[in-house]
Parts: structure tokens; sequence; C-alpha cells
């Protein structure tokens, strides 16, 4: 496992070479440093759960067998992509959310020199994925699915970022809409597909499938991107932010969160009086107000309750799969993730 790590981050050093020296733009020393240096602190520093499996899921399609080493490097190359996307979203999402770190370091605009530089930063990474694309898979008869994979990924990702972002403006600090269904609506869009489905999907094509035919697929990793948000949402607040890289701004943000909605749901008036005159509030005394009524409502056992459920849940509708091979995909997935701390 080490091993398939530290190939994957060769692949990534290769990756990179290829893309500061891309033939479209003429570089000069400054542009390929500055290129440099916003990959790395960007791409390669996060848990590369997303882009490692790739490689496991396509494993996996074959039964197991020893990759080639052809094999190992395009599955890694489309996990890297997905690494991209994420690095992406990242840098944009940090800027929009006004938070501070992300993996234990300062957010990227937040770098001195860098500023609002990170939102073309954000259109570049975004750009090196359909050049890594055409240069290694252009001649795949899966190339068109590959391309178009991506484009639906990230149109439902930016769809999801927007929702999540208006809902904290529309009908000045009314919490009564922030319910489950549209706390469901937002999650699946912002972070289920690109970060369950896709890795899968990429293997499926590879491994020279019709995405059409995985339909059942798709609807158990979107409900397993659900559960995974759930968990960012609890961690942003119980989370120890040394451990997960990140400190938490939804409370201050007055995001849509899994938390805010069960607050919601648990509270009496009285409660949710305190919710509405403290949430969405930059002060920490408000923000700790907010803490206190979700400890009150002991939000960590509902969220230990939730957590076995959906586990339980996604357990039975994997094993209701046809496929052993698919099974083994979609549980692997789950073992990641299953009571994370990061
Ligand atoms: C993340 O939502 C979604 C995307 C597409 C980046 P978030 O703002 O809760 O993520 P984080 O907690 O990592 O900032
Ligand atoms: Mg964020
Ligand atoms: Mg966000
Ligand atoms: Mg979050």
């Amino acid at each position: 496992m080490a091993d398939l790590k530290s190939t994957f981050l060769k692949v990534y050093a290769h990756l990179k070479e290829e893309l500061l020296h891309d033939p479209a733009f003429e570089w000069t020393p400054d542009s390929r440093q500055w290129v440099d240096r916003m990959l790395d602190y960007n791409v390669p520093g996060g848990k590369l759960n997303r882009g490692l499996s790739v490689i496991d899921s396509y494993k996996l399609l074959m039964e197991g067998r020893e990759l080639t080493e052809v094999e190992i490097f395009l599955a890694s190359s489309l996990g890297w992509c997905i690494e991209w996307l994420q690095a992406y979203f990242l840098v944009l999402d940090d800027i929009m959310d006004n938070s501070h770190t992300r993996r234990g370091q300062p957010c990227w605009f937040r770098v001195p020199k860098v500023g609002l530089i990170a939102a073309n930063d954000g259109i570049l990474l975004r750009n090196h994925i359909p050049r890594i694309l055409k240069k290694h898979f252009r001649e795949k008869p899966y190339y068109v699915d590959l391309l178009d994979l991506f484009n639906e990924v990230e149109f439902q990702t930016a769809c999801g970022q927007m929702i999540d972002l208006i809902t904290t403006l529309e009908g000045e600090k009314d919490l009564s809409k922030y319910t489950l269904s549209l706390h469901r609506r937002i999650v699946q869009y912002k972070t289920a597909y690109y970060s369950f489905y896709l890795p899968v999907a990429c293997a499926l094509l590879m491994a020279g499938e019709n995405l059409d035919n995985h339909v059942a697929v798709k609807d158990i990793l979107v409900e397993m991107g659900t559960y995974f948000q759930v968990q960012d949402d609890y961690l942003d607040c119980f989370g120890d932010p040394e451990t997960i890289g990140k400190i938490g701004t939804d409370i201050e943000d007055f995001k849509c969160s899994w938390l805010a909605v069960k607050a919601l749901e648990l509270s009496n008036e009285e409660q949710k009086k305190l919710l509405n005159e403290n949430y969405g509030k930059a002060d920490p005394a408000n923000v700790e107000k907010v803490k206190a009524l979700y400890n009150e409502l002991n939000l960590q056992g509902v969220f230990a309750e939730y957590e076995s459920k959906s586990y339980e849940k996604l357990i039975t509708s994997i094993e209701a799969h046809p496929s052993k091979a698919v099974q083994a995909v979609l549980k692997s997935f789950l073992a990641k993730i299953y009571k994370r701390q990061k």
C-alpha cells in the first residue's frame, strides 16, 4: 500500500513536469516557477483517497490480477485528474468560505503575494485536467466518455457549490428553510459526484464498461458521498483542527450544515431563538453559544447513531449488487471512510 502511494506520487511528478513544459505556452522561468509552487502547494497534500481509489477500483474490477505498468500509470493519471479537480474546487471554496487553513497550512489565497491570483490558479488547475487527458488518453476508445464524465461531474459540483452558497444569503438569517432535504440536495451535488462516483466511473471506463449500465453503482456511491459530507459537517465543529488540517467555518458562514439541520429538528422554541440569534455571526461569542447548544442537544450522540445506521444501510445495498467485484470496490471505499477522524 505504501508502495502504491509512492508509485502514485511518482506519477504526480511526471504529470507536473509535462504540464510545466506544455508546448501550448511559451514558458519563462517565473511562470514555470509559479505553477510549480502552486501545484505542489495545492495538489498532492491531501489524503489522496479519491485518486488512489481509481487504481484500487480498477484492480478490483480486473478481479485482483497484477496490473501492467502502463495500466498503473493510466489509472494513476486518472486518479491525479480527480485530485486536480479537487484542488481546483478547494482553492476557490476556501476563498468563498473565507477559510483559514487547509491540509494543515494557510489556504492558498492567504499566502503572501498570492491573494486573488488564487482565483486564476483555480482556473489553471481546472485547465490542467483536459491537458492531462489529451496527452495520455487521446487515442483511447473511451476518450470522449472520459471528457464527458469530467464535464458532467464538474458541472454538478459547481451547481452544488452554487446552492451551498446562495442558501446562506436568501431571506436574511431565516433558518426555517434548513431542512434535511435541502441539505441532501446540496451535498449530493457539491461532494458526492466528484468524490465518490467519479473515481469508480473512471475505473469503469478504463475497464471498457459503459457507464449507462452502472446506475445502481452510482446510486450507492452518491449515498456514500452524502454520508461522507455529513461527516465533513460534523468534523467542521467536533473534529480536531490538528487532525483534519482545517479550522471549521460553517457556523460563522451560516451554512446549511447537517448539524444545523439536526439542531433545528431537535430544538424547542427557546433553543430555536438562540440559534436564530447566534448562527451565522463571525463573533466567537456567538459561535460558542451555538456550539454549547449543539452539546446540550447531544449532537455527538445523534451523529454516532446516524453513522452506524448509514453504515448498515450502505452494506445492505452493496450486498444486493450482483457482481462480487463491484461489491469489493464499494466495500473498500466504505471501509476507508467509516468513522474517519479526518
Ligand atoms: C466542500 O464543501 C465542497 C467542495 C466542492 C470543495 P465544504 O466547504 O464543506 O468543504 P471544506 O469543509 O473542506 O471547506
Ligand atoms: Mg469550505
Ligand atoms: Mg464550501
Ligand atoms: Mg466542510
